[in-house]
């Protein structure tokens, strides 16, 4: 499965530990098409414009949106409203000991979100996501679809 990890950048860098050891939890079985998120060393594209158009690439090309929102970013929440009007499924994690997460984003009913209060609480939430995930995507690509007899 393809996923795009969102975390703040410029909105500040004080989760990025985070966000790198929930990016490697994904990678175990799956690709993480933003991996960067966590390590701006793997980074590539200079300008803005580069990475605007990779980034919504990426969204358009991904199964699923994961979020750490525990840092308000500015990009995190365009991503996150990009994702919706894509209708990919979108999952955000905050750590609701640190922060309370928009209104925007609790109102608008169509996210999935998970409050954890500790880092250990993120990781079967997210092998539950993964394993759903998974499934959904088995029973609806093609090579998985019922044959239907003409
Ligand atoms: O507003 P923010 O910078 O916090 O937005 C972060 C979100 O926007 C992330 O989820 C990324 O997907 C995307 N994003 C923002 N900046 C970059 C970036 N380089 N590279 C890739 N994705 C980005 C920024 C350049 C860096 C040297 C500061």
């Amino acid at each position: 499965m393809k996923i795009y990890f969102a975390g703040s950048i410029r909105g500040g860098r004080r989760d990025r530990d985070l966000y790198r050891r929930m990016i490697q939890h994904l990678k175990r079985n799956h690709t993480v098409l933003s991996e960067h998120i966590g390590d701006m060393t793997l980074q590539k594209v200079t300008t803005d414009e580069e990475i605007y158009r990779q980034d919504t690439a990426w969204l358009k090309e991904c199964d699923m949106v994961i979020a750490e929102c525990t840092n308000p970013s500015l990009g995190v929440g365009y991503e996150l409203a990009y994702a919706q009007t894509l209708g990919k499924r979108v999952h955000i994690f905050y750590d609701a000991s640190r922060t309370g997460l928009s209104a925007m984003l609790t109102g608008a009913g169509y996210y999935i979100i998970h409050p954890y209060r500790q880092e250990e609480e993120v990781y079967p939430v997210l092998d539950d996501i993964l394993r759903e995930n998974s499934a959904d995507l088995r029973r609806i690509s093609p090579q998985h679809a019922p044959r239907v007899a003409l």
